[in-house]
């Protein structure tokens, strides 16, 4: 009869071998109540003359996923994760940990204080920590450069990905792979081991100095790789810390260097987007509603977008049929298609056979018959009502009545497209950011007929294409575009109050963007904001002239006019400072009337994107600040470790 030490824990006997469970859902994170508990069972296993080893393995769909993140706002409870790692390891009888599913952070901690790690060959091992802005805190630092060396350590830590059990047995992580049934192979691990003398615990083992010049070269690519961020950093310095100084004196640095990180302002907000990027994909307000089916997919048009809505529906293995408006444009979109499966082949993403096997996935047609079992057809032509309007016309006509018919119009009403439409209720927007393969976000647009059961599909969808969903209300651009719109607005006031284009896009780089405002612009091309707005002039909207108007007028479309807001030499990408556009909106500036500098630049700017998220907010755009913060890390470059801007701004208050 197994005996229950925290309900949490229980212990059974295998003879000689004692199995301790952990039954923690969802994902066994370390809490106190099963710290307690594994403390407790380490106690009472040692005390039992009949146990000669011991078995750790978890219930559930995975091994510890880590310490509980939601403890990290709190006063850290005994017993600590770095005393309950070490009682492990000082037990009596040697610990196996019996891995599946993932072994992350405090999670494989625990592995290392275990004896053995025993892995099944689909789990996977690693020390995520600096993705929550902190550093290992119960001697991963510390114990994995004794066990793996210190360049394997070093990539685990200060990457925090995760690797696979092949790799991890390949590093010397884990002592054994394993497939089948886990628990009777841990068992038959421990008793083998049993047979033969013991390692020595980790902590006692030796640890070997790197090369000359290997801890200054790290610095550098770390510091490249991950910019700004503080967590990457100061992993690196715990693990130097554990080659050059006694174990308990690294272990103490380490506890130190994770308890100061804990509170600080990068790991609350990466905390903030872990969590929301969590509850996105299913929301409260949906409850049980029930999902469509999805086992088939349409897409009508086949440019760079189309093109990249087919690619991330056949990475996700739905067979998609792509219709064109004639055989020249279906020929067209597949090669666009074929060329992203081969992008993926040469940045080593896909395999030939994988590509080939994605191609097969898809019919390229101009009949909209084809599309008549489909589940789910998203259209994505030309930004033109009319043309959207005739399409879903032709939708209507030859879909299911129950396929869910969507568009990925990025700034139309969804209603004027969808307006006479038989049956409203299976129509949404479904707004893909390009290239729509690799950009995480998708804004999920109901339209007010829009039923239960087709918003759940869009969500489903999303889950399916591993991406994250935010629902969106009817608004010009919707949450992401719209708030786009105030940025650049926000960032031409400060061009007229005098500060300098370059000032405006180094301190925005500065404070984490991959790049500025009107770097950015010049890369996309301003001519399509432009457009536009001179669609909206010519419907009779008073739009305001923009500088970017004047510089489209003047025929600096961005990079591939040879300059926008910057010149560009001659087949080069450096942005360089241009006295053509400083003559072109020379009377539209006030040179010294409000110019700024440095971090006030991008505190001005990201409080200007807070203010009209408060808007969206406040007009039921969108339902959460942290759906605003999602969307601004996944789609538009906002640098995730400063949360969002929402968040950035409740936090400074
Ligand atoms: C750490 O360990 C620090 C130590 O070094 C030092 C300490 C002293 N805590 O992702 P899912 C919840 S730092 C609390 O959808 P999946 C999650 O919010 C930690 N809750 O599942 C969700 O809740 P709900 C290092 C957690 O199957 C539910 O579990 N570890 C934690 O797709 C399901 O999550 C990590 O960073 C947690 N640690 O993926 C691992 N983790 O149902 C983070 C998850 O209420 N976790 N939840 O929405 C993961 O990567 C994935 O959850 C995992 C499972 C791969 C394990």
């Amino acid at each position: 009869m197994p005996a229950t030490v925290q309900s949490v824990v229980t212990i059974a006997r295998e003879g000689e071998i004692a199995v301790v469970t952990v039954d923690n859902p969802p994902v066994n994170a370390l809490g106190q109540a099963l710290r307690q508990g594994l403390w407790d069972a380490a106690v009472a296993l040692d005390a039992d003359p009949a146990v000669r080893a011991v078995v750790l393995i978890c219930a559930g769909r995975t091994f510890i996923a880590g310490a509980d993140v939601r403890e990290f706002g709190k006063p850290p409870m005994e017993p600590h994760l770095p005393d309950l790692v070490n009682r492990i390891e000082a037990a009596a009888k040697p610990w196996v940990a019996a891995i599946h599913g993932s072994a992350l952070g405090g999670g494989y901690e625990m592995a290392l204080g275990c004896r053995f790690r025993v892995a099944l060959d689909s789990a996977s091992v690693g020390l995520p920590e600096v993705s929550l802005g902190i550093v290992p805190g119960a001697s991963g630092t510390v114990r994995t450069p004794r066990l793996a060396g210190v360049a394997a350590a070093v990539d685990l830590v200060t990457g925090g990905k995760p690797v696979k059990a092949a790799k991890a047995r390949a590093l010397g992580l884990v002592d054994a792979v394993v497939s089948g049934d886990l628990r009777a192979e841990a068992i038959a691990f421990a008793r083998d081991a049993l047979t033969k003398p013991l390692p020595l615990p980790i902590s006692q083992r030796p640890v070997s100095a790197p090369e000359p010049g290997f801890w200054a070269e790290q610095e550098t690519a770390i510091t490249k790789r991950a910019k700004g961020e503080a967590a990457p950093l100061r992993a690196l310095a715990c693990i130097r810390k554990a080659v050059e100084a006694p174990f308990f004196d690294a272990l103490a640095f380490e506890r130190e260097t994770f308890l100061s990180l804990r509170g600080s302002d990068q790991a609350a907000a990466l905390r903030a987007v872990f969590f929301a990027e969590r509850a996105a994909p299913r929301p409260v307000h949906l409850g049980d509603v029930r999902p469509l089916p999805l086992a088939k997919a349409g897409v009508i048009g086949g440019g760079t977008m189309g093109a990249g809505i087919a690619a991330a529906l056949l990475d996700a293995g739905l067979p998609v049929v792509l219709v064109e408006r004639d055989a020249e444009a279906v020929a067209r979109g597949l090669a666009n298609l074929g060329a992203i499966f081969e992008g993926g082949v040469k940045r080593g993403k896909l395999t030939e056979a994988q590509a080939a096997a994605h191609m097969a996935g898809v019919t390229g047609t101009t009949d909209y018959a084809a599309l008549h079992d489909a589940d789910l057809v998203i259209e994505a032509v030309f930004e033109e009502i009319g043309v959207k309007r005739a399409v879903f016309a032709q939708l209507a006509a030859a879909c299911r009545s129950d396929a869910v018919l969507a568009t990925n119009t990025s700034y139309l009403d969804p209603r004027l497209i969808v307006g006479g439409l038989a049956n409203p209720a299976r129509f949404i927007g479904l707004h893909f950011f390009s290239p729509a393969n690799v950009m995480k976000l998708l804004e999920i647009v109901p339209v007010p007929e829009t039923a239960p059961e087709t918003l759940a599909t869009g969500f489903a969808l999303a889950r399916a294409l591993n991406k994250i969903p935010v629902e969106a209300g009817i608004c010009e651009g919707f949450i992401g575009n719209r708030i786009l719109k105030r940025y650049r607005a926000a960032a031409e006031a400060l061009v007229r109050g005098g500060t300098t284009i370059a000032a405006i896009d180094a301190a925005m780089r500065g404070y984490g963007f991959a790049m500025g405002p009107f770097e950015a612009q010049d890369l996309g091309g301003l001519d399509i904001a432009f457009l536009q707005r001179e669609g909206a002039r010519a419907a009779g909207q008073a739009v305001p002239e923009t500088l970017g108007d004047i510089l489209v007028r003047a025929g600096r479309k961005g990079q591939k006019t040879g300059g926008g807001w910057y010149d560009y030499a001659p087949g080069a990408r450096a942005p360089l400072p241009s006295t053509g556009v400083a003559a072109l909106l020379a009377p539209h500036v006030t040179p010294g009337a409000a110019a700024m500098e440095g971090a006030a630049i991008a505190d001005h700017l990201v409080a200007e994107m807070a203010a009209e998220g408060r808007t969206i907010l406040a007009e039921g755009i969108a339902r959460h600040p942290s759906d605003i913060d999602l969307v601004e890390i996944h789609g538009y470059g906002f640098p995730r470790w400063r949360g969002g801007p929402m968040h950035a701004t409740a936090r400074r208050g």
